[in-house]
């Protein structure tokens, strides 16, 4: 394991960077929220920011993704920027939709973020079709499908798979089992006993990562994405990893117990990644102070943004419903 991140110390401290800031915008996501600061609903990713992190490192900048209800942190990953974000979250006109999606639509053509979705399982529908494009259009381009397990038991995830797997669309499935679906633990949910079974029946490659490594993540999703690259088809990540907080702010999260999450958070991406490139002596304490109060720094500059932007005009309201005529 020293070996290991000896061998990427670099790229490591910047993917411990990236999920530091994505740490930080939840966390503040969270404190904005409980002060009545946002409206609508959000769902937060803290302690599953290695998938997005070690995900999205493994894709190019014209690559694609699709995300989820809880997508601050796939956003942050594909390049999104905080402030942003964070005027989309208030419903400000600088948002990246014009404060018309808040935090569940988020989405940003332009640098291939096809969004954040309220329909659970509708990210890998989209997916298949952006692979189904880059396949006619024989484009040399990926797309990450990000979602939850508990999405695995809704019929557009199957029909999604079968289609790129039948067609050899280059997707990636990447699987956030976090252990529940709303309330519900997974193995409630699903009669399988681990979810490959899944990406097998599509005839793809199926695997098992630990979601709470983002050296592991990367590494898989590199693998996954070089075969998609070169013909091979899709492949099913499944990342092993846990949502700290509740399903949205404000869950009181009595279905868990305290010991649970401890054991979790005792397995902290950013917390272990932080001790071996410590132990390492590939970066010190100081350098780690450094991130902490440059990620402070950009999203306390997000939230001014948010804060001091307009909200869209009514009229606002009609645009973008239909296409333009052609
Ligand atoms: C089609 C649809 N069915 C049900 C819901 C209600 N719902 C919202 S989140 C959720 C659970 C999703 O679980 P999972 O896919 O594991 O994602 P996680 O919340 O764990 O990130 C459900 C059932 C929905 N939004 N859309």
């Amino acid at each position: 394991m020293p070996d290991e991140v000896a061998a990427h110390a670099e790229q490591l401290a910047d993917q411990l960077q990236e999920m530091i800031l994505i740490r930080e915008f939840e966390t503040r996501v969270s404190s904005l929220f409980e002060d009545n600061e946002l409206p609508g609903f959000v769902h937060l990713c803290l302690g599953q920011e290695a998938v997005a992190t070690g995900a999205c490192w493994a894709i190019d900048d014209d690559d694609y993704i699709t995300s989820t209800h809880r997508g601050h942190g796939h956003s942050i990953a594909k390049g999104l920027e905080p402030d942003r974000m964070m005027a989309e979250l208030f419903g400000k006109e600088t948002g990246y939709c014009g404060g018309k999606s808040g935090s569940m639509h988020i989405a940003d053509v332009d640098q291939g973020m096809l969004g954040a979705n309220g329909i659970v399982g509708a990210g890998p529908s989209l997916a298949a079709g952006a692979g189904l494009s880059i396949e006619q259009s024989d484009e040399d381009r990926v797309c990450l499908s990000f979602f939850g397990e508990g999405s695995m038991a809704e019929g557009v995830v199957h029909e999604s798979m079968n289609l790129a797997g039948v067609q050899d669309l280059p997707v990636v499935f990447v699987c956030e089992n976090n252990q529940y679906g709303e309330m519900t633990p997974a193995e409630d949910q699903h009669n399988v006993d681990g979810f490959e079974a899944r990406g097998e029946v599509y005839d793809m490659p199926a695997e098992t990562v630990d979601g709470m490594s983002v050296q592991d993540v990367y590494e898989a999703t590199a693998e996954a994405v070089e075969r998609a690259r070169d013909g091979g088809g899709p492949s099913l990540l499944i990342c092993e990893t846990y949502r700290y907080h509740g399903h949205y702010e404000g869950d009181p999260t009595t279905y868990r117990t305290d010991e649970e999450v401890e054991q979790w958070r005792e397995r902290d991406p950013i917390d272990t990644l932080e001790a071996s490139l410590v132990e390492g002596g590939h970066i010190d304490e100081d350098e780690i102070e450094e991130m902490r109060a440059a990620a402070r720094d950009r999203i306390d500059e997000a939230v001014q943004f948010a804060r001091d932007s307009d909200y869209p005009d009514e009229e606002a309201a009609f645009e973008g419903v239909y296409t333009e005529e052609i």
